[in-house]
């Protein structure tokens, strides 16, 4: 059994089907549902009794508590959190809760519970911290790659509570022995992921004929990763990772957003083709306040210490997600009712686009 938090949200579904298909061990799924979390990711698992669904806040550490008394897990794995950049910039307080306080909840009742346990079951707990290649900052177009040793200079909002997160976490083992393990990723992509980052975004816009905001000049830099190859990365640091290291993990595919926008046309012009080129909607609007240049991973250290590596490759990657976007317009036009659309007006209209 293991506990696994933020698991409707688009990387930790991935996940517990992931883990169900390979490890195959039982699940508690801990998530608050919200505007990112969708039961509906994990419909699959309905008649499953493997995945034990559990509508709740980190930050409500009875019911945490009691879960683990409960359910005695053998590991942690921590995705809940808000991961949006742009909404840290309009609303960073929720950032804070869910991030950092809601981090330290969980670490406090992770250690009450493990303080507990004896022998075996001891030895083998771990409090898996699933974080961001953000908390580094941006790189210069040649400077080398982040490394587990990059000093933390978070830029967003969002990326600061990521880093208070990983500093709490750090801390935890160094005080407490608290067995923990960080992965600090790169860009994700892939099914489920929620349309207001840059490529399910794209993709949605491009379909239905809207305009394709591009930030700025288009040249930042972001290192793109097939989310089935995070969730190896993620296994592979449970299973092996050495309690109190973090480990990076990245899809060495660095892309300017514009290269992934183009990509996106060509693709969507083979699949789904429209009266004129998709690449006709793109349209750059003002930049993102503080906008990271570049990130760039690199991932000697898991992949010498723990044997990981990308299995996908970006062109490949990209193409099998524009297919899962096609073939899941239920999925689509349930996470764009609503609240969804608020969101656009807000972001957009100050851009021009909405
Ligand atoms: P997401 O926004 O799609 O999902 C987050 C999930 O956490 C949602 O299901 C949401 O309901 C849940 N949640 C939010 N606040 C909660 C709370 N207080 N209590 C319980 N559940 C709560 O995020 P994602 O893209 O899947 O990212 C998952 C994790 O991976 C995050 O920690 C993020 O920082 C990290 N990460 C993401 C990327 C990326 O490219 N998406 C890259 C590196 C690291
Ligand atoms: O409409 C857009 N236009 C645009 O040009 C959007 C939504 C984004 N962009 C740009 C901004 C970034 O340079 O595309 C790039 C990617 O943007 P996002 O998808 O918002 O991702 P990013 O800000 O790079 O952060 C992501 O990667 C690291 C995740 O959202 C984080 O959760 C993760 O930690």
């Amino acid at each position: 059994m293991i506990l696994v938090t933020g698991g409707a949200g688009f990387i930790g579904a991935n996940f517990v089907l992931d883990w169900l298909a390979t490890e195959g061990t039982p699940v508690v799924n801990l998530d608050k549902l919200t505007y990112a979390g969708n039961a509906g990711n994990l419909e699959s698992l309905r008649n499953d009794g493997r995945h034990h669904f559990v509508h709740a806040d980190i930050n409500e550490r009875e019911r945490v508590g009691a879960l683990l008394r409960q359910h005695r897990p053998r590991a942690i794995v921590h995705f809940a959190a808000e991961s949006h950049v742009d909404r840290s910039i309009h609303g960073p307080g929720e950032f804070v809760h869910t991030n950092v306080v809601g981090t330290l909840s969980l670490l406090e009742e992770a250690r009450a519970y493990w303080s507990g346990l004896a022998g075996a079951e001891r030895d083998r707990f771990r409090f898996l911290h699933v974080s961001t290649d953000e908390v580094y900052g941006s790189l210069g177009a040649d400077d080398p790659a982040f490394s587990e040793t990059t000093p933390y200079a978070p830029n967003s909002p969002y990326a600061a509570s990521k880093a208070g997160s990983d500093h709490l976490v750090r801390a935890y083992h160094h005080t407490y022995g608290l067995p923990t393990v960080t992965t600090n990723c790169s860009n994700n992509y892939g099914p489920l992921q929620f349309p207001e980052k840059l490529i399910p975004l794209m993709i949605l816009n491009a379909l239905a004929g809207k305009p394709l905001p591009v930030y700025g000049d288009g040249k930042n830099v972001r290192d793109w990763l097939y989310v089935g190859d995070h969730c190896a990365g993620i296994r592979a640091a449970l299973a092996r990772g050495r309690p109190g290291e973090t480990y990076n993990i990245g899809g060495n595919s660095e892309k300017t957003n514009l290269e992934v926008v183009h990509t996106l046309c060509a693709l969507l012009d083979e699949l789904q083709p429209a009266g004129a080129p998709h690449a006709k909607l793109i349209t750059f609007v003002k930049d993102r306040p503080g906008h990271d240049r570049r990130y760039a991973i690199n991932a000697t250290k898991i992949r010498d210490e723990l044997g990981w590596g990308p299995q996908e490759r970006f062109e490949t990657g990209l193409r099998r997600t524009v297919r899962w976007y096609l073939d899941n317009k239920g999925w689509t036009d349930n996470v764009t009712s609503g609240a969804y659309r608020h969101w656009i007006d807000a972001n957009y209209r100050e851009r021009g686009t909405a």
